[in-house]
């Protein structure tokens, strides 16, 4: 059986798990070339083998099969056409190039072939858009979904250790009844709610917003959905959830269909017994690869309306198992060479 070289770009919160996420699957994999732009030398451990990360160079990516990139925008920007020329495949955490008509933007629970046209570079999309479509996909597919309102509760992870920090040191600076210290974000995330996630458009809305506007879009493919998101950053170290308020054009069966619909859905988990107390939980969602979802109930305003409590692992389905499912959906289908030699364009 062939076995696979593997790099993982970027030695953040995303790309050691990753690394975790590609010990625990089932990939055939000969060698993990964790590389990094700076601090080289660090020694990882990866099914019993050692391996050190290594500076990013010109010839870094000659022998890789799949190079993960989760690294950040600019460096998805420089490094990922140079992984493609040396014939990596890539598949990019970043937003880089989601949205660009030559990538493919990729959850396999959704849209799987969409993975097969690839032209050396697969987009996975933004965390909170990964969860909202893994829960709405059997639902779009049968009743038609015309609209989303969303709003999220994101977890700090998402940021980079950084950020898991400072809530930490601000927790404990408020406890100790110190200075609290303010760097990551605008304004103090502990005992707070900031509704604010990456940068302000001219439009009024977060980029993180049109990212659930956009990418929901393509990976349902369906440009009609219309998707209006609030976008939150909570005291939380880790997941996502969200409020999620959908309108269907078919008539919306009673709850308990719904319900049995989510139980059956690939990657969801249904946790859903309010008598019991029972709902999806950021701390228990967490280290998991499902998208949990409770709360299941009409919305009684509109004719075919329907609301949800969505929760996942922004790290995990978020971002590196998402990347990892899309590497093993290659290897399994044979898509890994590019389906073409057409080359991508950029400047999109
Ligand atoms: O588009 O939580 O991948 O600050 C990068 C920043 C996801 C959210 C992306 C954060 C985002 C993240």
């Amino acid at each position: 059986m062939k076995e696979y070289k593997i790099a993982v770009v970027g030695l953040g919160a995303v790309g050691r798990e990753m690394l975790a996420t590609l010990e625990r699957s089932t990939l055939p994999i000969s060698e993990v070339v964790p590389l990094v732009r700076r601090n080289e030398g660090e020694v990882i451990e990866f099914r019993g083998q050692m391996f050190a990360s290594k500076l990013i160079e010109k010839g870094s990516f000659k022998d890789i099969d799949i190079a993960l990139f989760s690294a950040g925008e600019e460096a998805s920007l420089i490094l990922a056409p140079m992984a493609i020329e040396e014939g990596a495949v890539v598949i990019d955490n970043s937003n880089a190039f989601r949205m660009n008509a030559d990538v493919p933007l990729v959850v396999p629970e959704v849209n799987p072939a969409d993975a097969q046209r690839h032209n050396g570079l697969i987009a996975n999309p933004n965390c909170s858009t990964i969860q909202m479509v893994v829960a709405l996909k059997p639902i779009h597919d049968r009743f038609k979904i015309k609209r989303i309102v969303v709003s999220t509760y994101q977890a700090v992870s998402g940021t980079g250790y950084q950020a898991i920090d400072e809530l930490k040191q601000q927790m404990g600076a408020f406890i100790n009844e110190k200075e609290i210290p303010c760097n990551v974000y605008p304004h103090q995330i502990s005992l707070n709610v900031l509704p604010h996630i990456d940068k302000f458009m001219d439009n009024g809305y977060t980029k993180e917003e049109m990212k659930m506007f956009n990418e929901t879009k393509k990976i349902m493919g369906d440009a009609s959905i219309q998707v209006t998101a609030t976008t939150v950053r909570v005291p939380v170290i880790r997941c996502h959830s969200e409020a999620v308020n959908i309108e269907t054009e078919k008539p919306m069966p009673d709850v308990a269909e719904i319900k049995e619909i989510m139980a059956q859905a690939p990657g969801v988990v249904l946790a859903d017994d309010v008598e019991n107390n029972i709902y999806p939980l950021a701390l228990d969602c967490a280290g998991k690869y499902e998208v949990f979802v409770g709360r299941i109930r009409k919305d009684y305003t509109i004719e075919n309306g329907l609301n949800m409590w969505v929760v996942s692992d922004n790290l995990l389905k978020g971002a590196a198992l998402n990347a990892v499912q899309i590497a093993e959906l290659l290897v399994e289908k044979d898509w890994v060479k590019p389906s073409s030699d057409k080359k991508i364009s950029f400047a999109q």
